[in-house]
């Protein structure tokens, strides 16, 4: 048996966690690595205000000074935002970060670990780490999918952007047992677009339908997370052949510069964002919001389902 692990929550987490209420967990990486600053406080002060105002409680979590936070208050989120110091944390880093007192932003596999610890079943993100191009070679997996396949919270994000090689990453999450249910449509989504031409698995149309699957889905005792996957908005949209070749281009560099493990990701977000003349920022920053809204309701038809039934 392992000893239980400490964690300094939010008062407003902790409140919600008492009654059972919604809670959304978000993701600090996408904070730390995954947009510069001004634009990831912004992102991530809107993101909070859109989970409330659909009735949930919003849950960023990260490691600061070697502590596990679940709910960071204004002051946390602006340090966080600014520090040059945090590392980017996928769940097998955060123990050594604890160790040395360090900073972590928490990456999709990191965030569901700890999510998983404080009783939170929902989260909230913009697009998961998944199979590299290129990966037959690199072998560059994310852990995200791994985490997916062992352990039990539904990610919402806009399915995965093809700097990744969507059909791999989609062949592994099915290796995984994790089921992929895209949120009003037949498609699975490609971050910046509405669909990356390839079938989602499954199709659900509220976020009633979604809470109930959740349930369903724990109760078969599957032991793993699902993916949910919302398309951006169409206004939103970036144009296919626009962003595909920002994204060959992104790639280009990143193999011309030996760019490798986990640098890859943040290098390819930064290219893109450069070479799109922020672009790519603006619709990443509206599909992550769209994820919250989605996120909050259904934690709210989860937190119903749940309470109604113990
Ligand atoms: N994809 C994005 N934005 C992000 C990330 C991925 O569009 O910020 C971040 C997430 O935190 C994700 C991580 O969990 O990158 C995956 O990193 P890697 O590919 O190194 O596993
Ligand atoms: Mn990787």
């Amino acid at each position: 048996m392992s000893a239980p692990i400490s964690i300094r929550y939010g008062s407003e987490v902790a409140a919600a966690i008492a009654q059972r209420g919604p809670i959304v967990a978000l993701e600090s990486t996408i904070i730390t690595h995954g947009m510069p600053y001004p634009a990831n406080l912004e992102t991530a002060r809107g993101v909070e205000k859109i989970v409330r105002d659909n009735g949930s409680v919003p849950a960023t979590i990260a490691i600061m000074a070697g502590e596990i936070f679940v709910g960071l208050d204004e002051d946390q989120l602006a340090v966080l935002a600014r520090s040059p110091e945090v590392v980017k944390a996928s769940g097998r880093d955060l123990a050594a970060i604890m160790v040395r007192k360090g900073w972590g932003g928490t990456t999709v596999s990191a965030t569901m670990r700890i999510a998983s610890l404080a009783g939170i079943d929902i989260f909230a993100t913009g697009g998961v780490g998944g199979v590299h191009r290129g990966a037959e070679a690199t072998f560059d997996i994310s852990a995200d999918l791994v985490e997916l396949g062992q352990t039990g919270t539904t990610v919402v994000c806009a399915g995965v952007k093809s700097i990744l090689d969507i059909p791999k990453t989609l062949e592994f999450i099915e290796t995984q047992r994790v089921p992929v249910i895209a949120y009003g449509s037949d498609d699975f989504p490609a971050f910046y677009t509405r669909s990356s031409g390839l079938k989602a698995d499954h199709r659900l149309d509220t976020p009633e339908e979604i809470a109930e699957a959740m349930i369903l889905h724990a109760a078969l005792g599957s032991g793993t997370g699902i993916l949910v996957a919302n398309p951006i908005q169409e206004d939103d949209a970036l144009d296919p052949a626009f962003i595909d070749r920002t994204i060959a281009e992104a790639v280009a560099a990143a193999e011309a510069q030996g760019i490798a493990r986990k640098e890859v990701t943040p290098f390819l977000l930064d290219r893109i964002n450069q070479l799109s003349e922020g672009r790519s920022l603006k619709a990443n920053i509206a599909l992550v919001k769209n994820n919250a809204a989605l996120a909050a309701r259904i934690a709210v038809a989860h937190s119903r389902l749940r309470n109604a039934r113990k």
